[in-house]
């Protein structure tokens, strides 16, 4: 197999699987589709949707990267230049960005800097793999914004409002998902501000319980019963710690970092671990049940292999696969 290149990581998705990520439908409508451009333009349009398919159609392989770790390189996208959509609607000079809304029930969306999304390679399309968008996939029509995470392609998109601030779109604004999202400098999560100190003076209490403390670097600490119900940990380190009998029920743990970690009799009862790593971890007697494990790591994707620790006392229900 050619080497492939992925942004930090990242893992390939299994050949023919694409999944399915955020809201899975549009909002239910009889009405024609139809896409806005509005906000500070010249001449505010409304295109049909056999309006942009009449336009010359370009076919890309663009790369995918989802913010909880699988990536699809060189897709193949049929659609218009996204600039071509953004460009006749003539942007006033005050215009430095763009906000894109879906018809879905809770107007989904996302925004770009306007410098940005008029990169030549953006496209608005209604193809990928040569079979017209699927519905779960945004079809009729959405955004693909190769270079940023895939949570700033924009899923049904309907609206394009173009204006002097930005307006942080849905993921950004509720998920703490950042809003530059560059794989390649893993802009995944903006994490609350907390310096090291905080850091330490919060894990030596071993209670995070219902605390906010995405992103938080605990590597190497002995947190053995260390209390975490309930928190918010998105993406933070806990590599080689000792969490022997630690309480994570009910946490979101999304692209946590357990890689040798001791969690022998550790509970992720209904826990978030979507996209976790557990590469070379200890889980005799830890108990998975209801978590939502997809796209975590047990290391026997790594070369060589660093396979995490599970035994008959290890429960692990692959829910969310
Ligand atoms: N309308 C809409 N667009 C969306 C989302 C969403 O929830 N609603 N989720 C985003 C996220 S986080 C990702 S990773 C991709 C997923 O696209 P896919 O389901 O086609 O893989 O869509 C993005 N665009
Ligand atoms: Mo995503």
């Amino acid at each position: 197999m050619a080497e492939v290149t992925l942004p930090p990581r990242q893992q390939l998705a299994a050949p023919g699987k694409w999944p399915v990520v955020g809201e899975r439908a549009a909002r239910e409508s009889s009405e024609p589709w139809l896409v806005h451009v509005c906000g500070l333009v010249a001449t505010p349009m409304q295109f049909t949707l056999a309006e942009i398919m009449s336009w010359p159609a370009v076919t890309r392989a663009l790369d995918i990267h989802c913010v909880t770790r699988w990536s699809k390189l060189g897709v193949s996208f049929t659609g218009v230049p996204l600039r071509e959509v953004i460009l006749r609607c003539v942007p006033l000079p005050a215009a430095r960005f763009v906000s894109f809304v879906a018809r879905s029930d809770r107007d989904h969306s996302t925004s770009l800097p306007l410098a940005d999304a008029l990169a030549p390679e953006n496209l608005v399309a209604w193809q990928a793999e040569d079979a017209p968008l699927a519905p779960e996939h945004g079809g009729p029509l959405r955004t693909v914004m190769p270079g940023r995470y895939f949570y700033k392609s924009l899923k049904w998109l309907v609206r394009l409002e173009l204006l002097a601030e930005d307006r942080l779109g849905h993921w950004e604004a509720q998920a703490g998902y950042h809003n530059h999202a560059d794989p390649w400098r893993e802009q995944r999560y903006i994490a609350p501000a907390l310096s090291r100190q905080e850091a330490a003076a919060v894990l030596a209490t071993r209670n995070v319980s219902g605390r906010d403390l995405r992103g938080l670097d605990a590597s190497g600490h002995n947190l053995d019963d260390l209390l975490a119900a309930t928190a918010l940990l998105r993406d933070a380190r806990f590599t080689g710690c000792s969490l022997q009998r630690a309480n994570f029920e009910r946490a979101n743990l999304t692209n946590a970092h357990f890689d040798a970690a001791d969690l022998r009799q550790a509970s992720f009862l209904n826990a978030d671990v979507e996209g976790a790593s557990f590469a070379g971890a200890d889980l005799r007697g830890a108990n998975f049940s209801g978590a939502s494990l997809f796209g975590c790591t047990f290391g026997e994707e790594q070369n060589p292999p660093r396979p995490a620790l599970v035994d008959s006392t290890t429960i692990l229900v692959r829910n969310g696969e």
